[in-house]
């Protein structure tokens, strides 16, 4: 329709192929599948942590069903969006069309989450945690919000999505200050024997998070089915990245930070002391 047209998403203006319509599904399919298998995975790795570190893999967990939950929805609208005909599959632009928009709408939740597990996993405390931790939010939201609207231009002159594009950069680049600062922190509170983590954190962190403004701006590319799924497989890669990779990389620190800080797991100390069962 017009409106779909002049503010909507290219999903909705795009024939794919029967090869593009099915990976487009196995990429969100895959996609959620991982988000909600590692639920089990943070839940259990919070048993092998000390106290203060819990939290880490348990806020993982947190994002492993939010993010699970959109990308289903996000599976369930591209299924609903596509009519097959004479081997093609046609946008239905009037009633159910897909929107990348849930995604940011999710990122809400999720992202000051991450945040927040980073500057716990570097052992803050407050009041610092909670300073740095806010400092980090106001930028991120306002990253997210400024792109979620200039989103909605991406089907249109390419203005609105590149003023907005850049106006969220600017935030971009003030949440990066801000976690530069709190990578700081952790490489000065880390234990020796883990002083590199933080470095390389930092370093997976701008990879990782880098890829969102590409997958925004790949439109520009061009509106065909190849742009619209690998959109697809770069948001893709981009969460499962930024969300369950970094997750297990900051259990593993925490867990490594639990035992140079002296906590031995409680079915280990029954093991190991004199009036275990064995
Ligand atoms: C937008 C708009 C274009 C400019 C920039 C963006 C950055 C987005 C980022 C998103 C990170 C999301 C994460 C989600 C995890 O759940 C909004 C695409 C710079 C960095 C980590």
């Amino acid at each position: 329709s017009q409106v779909a047209s002049q503010l909507g998403s290219i999903e909705n203006v795009v024939a794919l192929s029967a090869g593009q319509y099915t990976s487009g599904s196995l990429i969100l399919m895959v996609s959620y599948g991982a988000h909600f298998a590692f639920i089990l995975f943070f839940l259990a790795m919070a048993w092998q942590l000390a106290p203060r570190y819990r939290i880490v893999p348990i806020l993982s967990a947190v994002v492993m069903a939010s993010a699970g939950l959109s990308l289903l929805r996000e599976f369930m609208i591209w299924e609903e969006s596509y009519e097959l005909v004479g081997g093609v599959y046609n946008p239905l632009a009037e009633n159910t069309s897909f929107t990348n928009a849930f995604r940011y709408g999710n990122w809400t939740i999720t992202v000051p989450i991450l945040l927040t597990q980073l500057a716990i996993a570097f052992g803050l405390a407050r009041p610092e945690l909670h300073k740095r931790v806010v400092r980090m939010i106001v930028p991120a939201l306002l990253m997210i919000w400024t792109g979620l609207y200039g989103q909605f231009g991406e089907t249109g002159d390419f203005l609105r999505l590149n003023i907005w594009g850049i106006i969220s950069t600017v935030f971009f680049v003030w949440l990066i200050v801000e976690v530069r600062g709190v990578i700081g922190r952790g490489v000065a509170t880390s234990p020796a024997e883990l002083k590199t983590w933080p470095k390389n954190i930092w370093w997976y962190f701008l990879a990782t998070w880098g890829l969102y403004p590409i997958a925004y701006a790949l439109p520009q590319l061009g509106f065909t089915g190849d742009v619209v799924v690998v959109r697809q497989l770069l948001f893709s890669i981009a969460d499962i990245s930024s969300k369950l990779i970094y997750g297990i990389i900051l259990s593993r620190y925490v867990l490594r930070r639990s035992a140079l800080e002296g906590y031995v797991p409680a079915a280990e100390a029954l093991e190991t002391s004199p009036l275990g069962a064995t």
